[in-house]
């Protein structure tokens, strides 16, 4: 949501801050949009980030509460690709997702179903900022402008607490993208609570 009143997410990030994640993340998305057709058919926009929870890309044997700050540095507008979100969606569990397009090389996910008859889009000035929580389903639509469309995105979060029974997010099994393949290599899991953009 829009920051500007004192809404519950701003209240809850306030409450938060002290426990800061070390991420400090830029998301820039280049203008202009660069058309590409998906597997499903549907047209999009390589500059586009599909419906999504942030959750969907974590660990499924962790217990998170986190909200991600994302603040434009310049006017966002329906244009250039500003936020949308789904009222009360961090309510709900972790849909299913799948990688974009369906091509698991992708890093980026995008849900399998979303009602998005309620959705809200977010113009914001520049330097201000919208808010939402790891379940919070989000969308941001693609840059038609000649500009790239920058963002800073600050995640607030608690300590992620081990699940007594893990998830199935058989969408990050399925992956193989070169950061998947590397971290198998390792045998290391994804950073708790750690947001992951791109690729
Ligand atoms: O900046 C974007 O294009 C997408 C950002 C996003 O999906 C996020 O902050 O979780």
């Amino acid at each position: 949501m829009a920051s500007g009143g004192t809404s519950n997410a701003a209240r809850h990030g306030q409450a938060l801050a002290h426990h800061r994640l070390p991420c400090l993340l830029a998301a820039e998305v280049e203008g202009p949009a660069r058309p590409a057709s998906r597997a499903k058919g549907d047209a999009r926009s390589d500059s586009q980030a599909d419906w999504h929870q942030d959750e969907a890309y974590w660990a499924p044997d962790l217990e998170y509460n986190s909200i991600s700050i994302w603040v434009p540095l310049q006017e966002v507008t329906l244009e250039n690709g500003c936020m949308h979100f789904i009222p009360g969606s961090h309510k709900l569990e972790v849909a299913a997702h799948r990688p974009i397009g369906q091509d698991s090389s992708i890093h980026g996910l995008e849900a399998e179903q979303v009602d998005a008859s309620h959705a809200v889009a977010c113009p914001v000035a520049a330097g201000g900022a919208t808010i939402h929580h790891c379940r919070t389903f989000h969308y941001a639509g693609p840059n038609h402008t000649k500009n790239p469309r920058l963002a800073y995105i600050n995640g607030f979060a608690t300590p992620p607490k081990q699940r007594a029974i893990s998830r199935d997010f058989y969408w990050k099994d399925s992956r193989q993208t070169l950061r998947d393949e590397r971290r198998r290599a390792a045998g290391t899991k994804p950073t708790s609570g750690g947001r992951q953009i791109g690729s």
